[in-house]
């Protein structure tokens, strides 16, 4: 079985020392971090979310999962993301309240630090007036939030209220994401932009700062 193979079944069956040693390996034999990411890391995350769909996972098996695609995701970190830039601007990032999937945001994360910026990551349950006091004493220029459950999605119109009320709307870029947030919910609560994936992320990002 080749690297990517053990890397997807790895994750498939929660084995995290077998994902470990098998990205190891490939970017032993320079296999580029973005082929294993986009190749073997996702696409087992997305075969275990259809398993669970279809009640042949269930939470454990996505614990363990989840566990195995982080073990993997830290170790091609460092390749992801360039070292030694000086930040293009400041972005507050986190899961919204009730919210506790943080793959995608940690890979969201790690694009934008990538992309030149600092990143406040406030991990994941984060209530709106914690974003947008952070965003205040940070003075940050981006809030980034995600959100991978259609029952925790309102928190994220909730944030933008808050910031509205606290005289930040349009001051401070909102970018939202997760699986189930399209860019007509986007444009619906009035967030400054909508990204599919993490690579869109950054760019958008980049966009909005004009950067
Ligand atoms: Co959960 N879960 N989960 N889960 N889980 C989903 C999301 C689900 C779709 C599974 C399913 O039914 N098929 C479903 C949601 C249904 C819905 O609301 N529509 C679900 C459910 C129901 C639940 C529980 C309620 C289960 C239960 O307890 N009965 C529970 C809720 C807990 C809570 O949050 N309060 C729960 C729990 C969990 C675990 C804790 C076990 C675990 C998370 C572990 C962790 O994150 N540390 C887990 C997992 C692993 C998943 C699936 C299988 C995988 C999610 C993932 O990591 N994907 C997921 C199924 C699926 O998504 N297919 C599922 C990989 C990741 C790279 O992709 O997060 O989509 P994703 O991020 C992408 C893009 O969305 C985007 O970029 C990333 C990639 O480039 N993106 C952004 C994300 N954030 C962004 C922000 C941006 C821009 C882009 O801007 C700021």
């Amino acid at each position: 079985m080749g690297h990517k193979e053990t890397i997807y079944e790895g994750i498939l069956k929660g084995n995290m020392k077998a994902v470990e040693d098998a990205t190891k390996a490939a970017l032993a034999e320079n296999v580029a971090a973005g082929e294993l990411l986009n190749e073997a890391m996702i696409p087992a995350m997305a075969e275990v979310g259809r398993l669970f769909e279809a009640n042949e996972y269930y939470v454990p098996e996505m614990l363990i999962a989840a566990r195995a695609m982080k073990a993997g995701l830290a170790l091609i970190r460092p390749a992801l993301v360039k070292e030694d830039v000086k930040p293009l601007g400041k972005v507050v990032l986190g899961t919204v309240k009730g919210d506790l999937h943080d793959i995608g945001k940690n890979l969201v994360g790690i694009m934008v630090e990538g992309a030149g910026f600092e990143v406040i990551d406030l991990g994941v349950d984060v209530s709106p007036e914690n974003f947008v006091n952070t965003a205040k004493d940070k003075e940050a220029d981006v809030i980034g939030l995600s959100a991978l459950l259609t029952t925790t999605m309102p928190s994220m119109k909730t944030t933008i209220e808050a910031l509205e009320e606290a005289g930040l709307k349009g001051k401070v870029k909102v970018v939202i994401g997760g699986a189930p947030v399209t860019q007509k919910y986007a444009d619906e609560i009035g967030a400054d932009g909508y990204a599919r994936d993490a690579a869109a992320a950054a760019t958008l990002v980049k966009k909005l700062l004009g950067r």
